[in-house]
């Protein structure tokens, strides 16, 4: 396993009550819960919680589940699926995606708009975007992104008259199998940016960091949805460390110029959560701490990430957002 990452928790500090959400806290039989979404919402914290059901619902073997808390540790999980892998539009016939995990979610105006993979047999996922007001029930928008991309994170307001949002392209190899998920031979995946006039159709590509640019990445490194703070974006991203087979997912920060957020204005090098807990290092897939994004909140000076931990549970760490952005004003920015 690779150790070489640990060490003192640095910004971000861990929840005493960790991992606050289990499978058996899941009011569904469940194998494992996943990678989260997560936003507030009517006071609220809400999470959308992707489960790997024990047995199919409408022959979904994953679906995401709208969890709600009042304190933000302890969750009521709606047993009602948001979505399952039928959900897909239905203009496209056949079996698109049964692999319903890693949603990310982003408030514009006054509409939640969540984008979550959706796997194409033969050639990895693509992105479909959906919008919500309620979490009750969330439309169906278009497919926003060809495959391998597996999710796009939406920045929360048009910058210049377009919406923008950061990609993470990846290459697969797929077997030509009928429910084959592509997980093997991915080459460097590195976030990339993109723009759009209305939210579908997205074009003018640029790339922005690649794995090599912090410490703890040298295979893949991926987005949430950008965060707006008085210094800059606040982006929350995951690196993902590959050795002798062996992979070792860690969470970090950059700070992305408000007005061009092609420019990197800050990126800590070291990583502000890597897993060294039990329930982070043992899993179904172990050394994983993994976030689909962060709340920050800058009147109370804090910022929490929920993040998935082994591909089983979901922990939860909480920094002060200030120290988060005096670190990355003081960091070393890599152009
Ligand atoms: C990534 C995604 C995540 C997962 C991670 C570790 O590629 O599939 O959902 O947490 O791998 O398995």
């Amino acid at each position: 396993m690779i150790t070489k990452f640990r060490g003192e928790e640095y910004i971000m500090h861990r929840n005493a009550k960790n991992p606050i959400i289990t499978k058996e806290d899941f009011p569904l039989e469940t194998n494992a819960v996943f990678n989260c979404g997560q936003t507030l919402f009517n006071g609220k914290t809400l999470l959308l919680i992707a489960a790997y059901y024990k047995e199919r619902i409408n022959n979904s073997m994953c679906g995401i589940h709208v969890a709600t808390s009042e304190d933000g540790v302890n969750f009521d999980i709606n047993p009602k699926p948001l979505f399952l892998s039928d959900n897909w539009s239905g203009d496209c016939p056949g079996l698109f995606d049964n692999w319903v995990i890693d949603p990310r979610v982003t408030k514009i105006e006054d509409t939640y708009y969540i984008i979550r993979p959706g796997q194409v047999r033969g050639s990895g996922p693509c992105a479909l975007l959906y919008k919500t007001k309620d979490f009750e029930t969330a439309e169906f928008v278009d497919c926003v992104a060809l495959p391998a991309n597996r999710v796009p994170c939406l920045f929360p307001e048009k910058i210049d008259g377009l919406y923008v949002r950061l990609d993470r392209p990846y290459n697969v190899h797929c077997p030509e199998e009928p429910e084959c998920i592509p997980d093997t031979d991915i080459l460097r995946a590195s976030i990339w940016i993109s723009y759009s006039p209305d939210l579908v159709y997205w074009g003018h590509h640029r790339p922005l960091l690649y794995p090599e640019s912090v410490s703890y990445s040298n295979w893949k490194i991926g987005p949430t949805p950008p965060i707006k703070t008085k210094d800059g974006w606040l982006e929350i991203i995951h690196g993902v460390w590959k050795e002798d087979g062996e992979f070792c997912y860690s969470i970090g920060a950059m700070l992305m110029d408000l007005k061009d957020p092609t420019k990197i204005i800050g990126l800590l090098d070291r990583w502000i959560l890597t897993p060294t807990e039990p329930f982070e290092t043992d899993g179904r897939v172990g050394n994983v701490v993994f976030p689909c994004g962060a709340i920050a909140e800058e009147d109370k000076d804090e910022i929490r990430i929920y993040y998935g931990a082994a591909d089983e549970h979901i922990g939860l760490a909480k920094g002060k957002l200030s120290e988060l952005l005096e670190a990355l004003k003081n960091s070393k920015a890599p152009y």
